[in-house]
């Protein structure tokens, strides 16, 4: 298994922190995205998209999208919930994380830290407050049940981690809730943390 990211990508590490939780061994290639490596015909030929996480799998073919890596690698594991409902409803988390979270917090997080923010102030301010609300969504739901799907960490929890446990360092303040799901993500048996930096061609729009 070979995993192309970017050390500075969240949708990156959620796949890398599921293969650690799963100790799963995997070849990893660093893709310098701000250089137009995920723009290469080669690239292209991988992810059509352009966009990093991909995964090769062993038959040589390509997966690409956080997600649905995830949900390719958690499959037959703990991490999978085990009757079809819940895994409905995990299925369900790893849609609101990409319409919810990703595009929302994410962005805002990556133009605040790039400094693209100064060209797009009013976006930026709008998916910050959306931001709030989609925490808020979270806390609402973890304030009942300590994982998002059944009593067990999930495929769904890794999923929304990933840009939920980054929103402060955009000032949006975790509720109560969501911080102690966060703990106890960060608490299970081969968590990894990571330290999210943008390269120096980040900060440039060009
Ligand atoms: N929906 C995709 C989004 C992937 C994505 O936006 N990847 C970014 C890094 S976080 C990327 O590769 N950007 C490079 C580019 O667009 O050229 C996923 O969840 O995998």
């Amino acid at each position: 298994m070979r995993l192309y990211t970017y050390a500075g990508s969240p949708n990156g590490y959620k796949v890398e922190l599921l293969l650690a939780l799963l100790g799963r061994a995997y070849e990893r290639v660093e893709v310098p995205i701000f250089d137009g490596a995920s723009r290469t015909p080669e690239f292209l030929q991988k992810n059509p998209a352009g966009r990093i996480p991909v995964l090769e799998l062993d038959d040589s073919t390509f997966l690409p999208e956080s997600n649905a890596i995830l949900w390719h690698l958690a499959r037959g594991s703990a991490y999978m919930p085990r009757s079809l409902a819940d895994q409905d409803r995990a299925l369900a988390w790893l849609m609101f994380e990409q319409s919810e979270i990703e595009p929302v917090i994410g962005s805002a997080r990556f133009w605040i830290l790039t400094g693209r923010d100064r060209t797009r102030r009013d976006e930026t301010e709008r998916r910050v407050a959306w931001g709030k609300q989609s925490l808020a969504v979270l806390a609402g739901v973890l304030s009942a049940r300590k994982f998002l799907v059944g009593d067990q960490p999930s495929v769904a929890d890794l999923a929304v981690y990933a840009y939920t446990h980054v929103a402060p360092e955009i000032a949006l303040a975790l509720p109560e809730p969501v911080a102690a799901w966060c703990a106890r993500i960060a608490g299970l048996p081969g968590y990894v943390g990571r330290v999210f930096e943008y390269d120096a061609k980040a900060r440039s729009e060009t």
